[in-house]
């Protein structure tokens, strides 16, 4: 939990790899790609639900096994790393100027947690000089709330913190949501933190439109195949504390949540603003015959 947020983690983790084949020294290829499938498996166990942090491990190591020698593996890895950040990166630029053109000025915006992408579409919107207000949710129990409305007072948005039980109540005075995404399915469906399908929920019910940023890595190839996708759950003490409640009552903490393709009005990419019935033509697009070769 160092590290927020499905982009960074990507990010991170391609970052990670490309230092250790920068910081290599010694041993064979083969050990080379010992070691290198074993950092990718630490990388991936640290968060199951994003896969933004798979399509970046994967897009680090491709073409490792097809090396004829440690310094062309070595070499793969660094600029498949240095590749994979500064696309990301563009990603997000870009996402944000698309998704600024649905605020209008005047607009009360609502965002859940602590997306990047999200945010970079509603700072870009004040950047352009739009009257807009924000509700932030406090996301519990993390309260990435807190990062979100720092930021967003920090470039000068008015911004207005809300607790999460209260996003029903709030919607009446909301004209547009826009959120995250850790993952995104091949059936449209948005993986993104707990709570954001009450946020669509609350918003089909008041009419008001859902807006979902993600960068083409978050579709995840293996829905395609019918896997599911894990929900991370996270330790009961980060809900309560010691002492607070009898030992014989159980905690459930789960920290994302599925909200299926019909809550959502639109996916806002680097390739453009799609409909959630195309992220199966996108996927197959950006991963190839690849997908299908198993
Ligand atoms: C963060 C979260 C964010 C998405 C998208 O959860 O759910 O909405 O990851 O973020 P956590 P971004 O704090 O548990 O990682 O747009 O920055 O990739």
């Amino acid at each position: 939990m160092t590290i927020r947020g499905a982009g960074k983690i990507a990010r991170a983790g391609a970052t990670a790899l490309g230092d250790m084949a920068r910081n290599h020294s010694g041993g064979t290829l083969e050990d080379f790609r010992g070691e290198l499938s074993a950092a990718s498996k630490v990388i991936l166990d640290s968060r199951p639900t994003a896969v933004s942090l798979w399509n970046g491990v994967h897009a680090t190591v491709k073409g490792v096994d097809e090396a004829k020698t440690l310094d062309d593996a070595v070499q793969t890895v660094i600029s498949n790393s240095e590749d994979f950040v500064r696309r990301s990166l563009g990603a997000v630029e870009t996402i944000a100027r698309i998704g600024a053109k649905r605020i209008s000025d005047g607009d009360t915006i609502m965002t859940h947690c602590n997306s990047s992408a999200a945010l970079g579409v509603i700072k870009e919107a004040h950047r352009q000089g739009k009257d807009i207000k924000v509700f932030a949710t406090e996301s519990r129990p993390w309260r990435q709330g807190i990062l979100t409305v720092n930021d967003l007072a920090k470039a000068g948005v008015d911004v207005t913190m809300i607790i999460d039980s209260a996003v029903r109540t709030v919607m009446r005075r909301t004209d547009k949501v826009f959120v995250g995404a850790d993952t995104i399915t091949s059936h449209g469906a948005l993986i993104n933190k707990v709570g954001t399908s009450q946020l669509a929920l609350a918003a089909n019910e008041a009419r008001v439109q859902f807006y979902v940023c993600s960068e083409t890595y978050k579709f995840s190839p293996m829905t395609l195949f019918g896997d599911m996708v894990t929900i991370e759950e996270r330790d009961i003490s980060e809900v309560v504390r010691p002492g607070e409640i009898p030992d014989s009552v159980k905690v459930f903490n789960p920290v994302f949540d599925s909200t299926p393709a019909k809550y959502i009005d639109a996916i806002i990419t680097e390739l453009g603003m799609i409909s959630p019935g195309s992220v199966y033509d996108i996927m197959v697009r950006q991963f190839g015959d690849s997908l299908f070769k198993e």
